[in-house]
């Protein structure tokens, strides 16, 4: 059963794109909608940064990125609002360091995806007890989108999880894009995720076909 669920996550993970109002030129649903269209495997709705929206019209927008992904069957992860997960009824939810225990959240989650960011074999660890269903890792390459990103780590701490033993499913953050994201998947993750390179993209559709290329070409 961990097994199926395991390798559900890996396939999930290939591309996974996260994305809010702030990030994107376009309307969000567009961008979306794009993104799906060339490819993503996994939608995060991060709602977080300047501009962002609250609140009612944030909760709104969830329901209508949530519904786009619905329609093809994509599923929808929110971060950080373990609140708003629960009451749209999301696929899952994404925490870092700094968000509730992931434990607690766990608890408050019963069996939906709980992905967990991790820095070090320490927090690792502790998330991969507490429940985590896979752990983002990052950022891997210098980044401007997270404005309290740490030090970009490159894939040495990737390795490192897969030579340790820990296998589970793993997505690399920070940086990445069609051209980078090769080394990230023969590190040992099993997918990549972006903001940027896809909701900065002139062309969405296309960044996350090449992007899909680029993760499948070295898995
Ligand atoms: N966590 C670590 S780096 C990052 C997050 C949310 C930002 C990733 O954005 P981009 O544009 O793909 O570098
Ligand atoms: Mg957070």
């Amino acid at each position: 059963m961990e097994r199926i669920r395991d390798d559900y996550l890996r396939e999930l993970l290939r591309v996974y794109f996260i994305m809010g109002s702030p990030n994107c030129y376009q309307a969000s649903e567009a961008v979306l909608e794009a993104a799906i269209q060339g490819g993503i495997t996994l939608f995060q709705f991060r709602e977080k940064g300047k501009g962002c929206l609250q609140g009612e019209e944030k909760l709104r927008l969830a329901q209508r990125l949530q519904t786009i992904c619905k329609s093809y069957n994509i599923p929808f992860i929110v971060n950080d609002d373990i609140e708003l997960a629960l009451e749209i009824d999301a696929d899952g939810v994404h925490i870092g360091q700094e968000d509730e225990p992931a434990d607690a959240v766990r608890i408050k989650i019963g069996h939906k995806i709980l992905g967990v960011s991790a820095h070090n074999l320490t927090e690792a660890e502790k998330a991969i007890a507490a429940g985590a269903d896979y752990l983002g890792i990052g950022p891997i390459y210098p980044t401007t989108t997270k404005e309290d990103a740490k030090a970009a780590q490159g894939i040495s701490f990737l390795k490192e999880l897969r030579q340790t033993g820990i296998d589970i499913p793993l997505v690399g953050i920070g940086g990445i894009t069609a051209s980078n994201a090769s080394p990230v998947i023969r590190a040992g993750a099993d997918g990549v995720s972006v903001i940027t390179a896809i909701s900065h993209a002139e062309d969405p559709k296309a960044a996350a076909r090449l992007l899909r290329e680029a993760v499948l070409a070295g898995i």
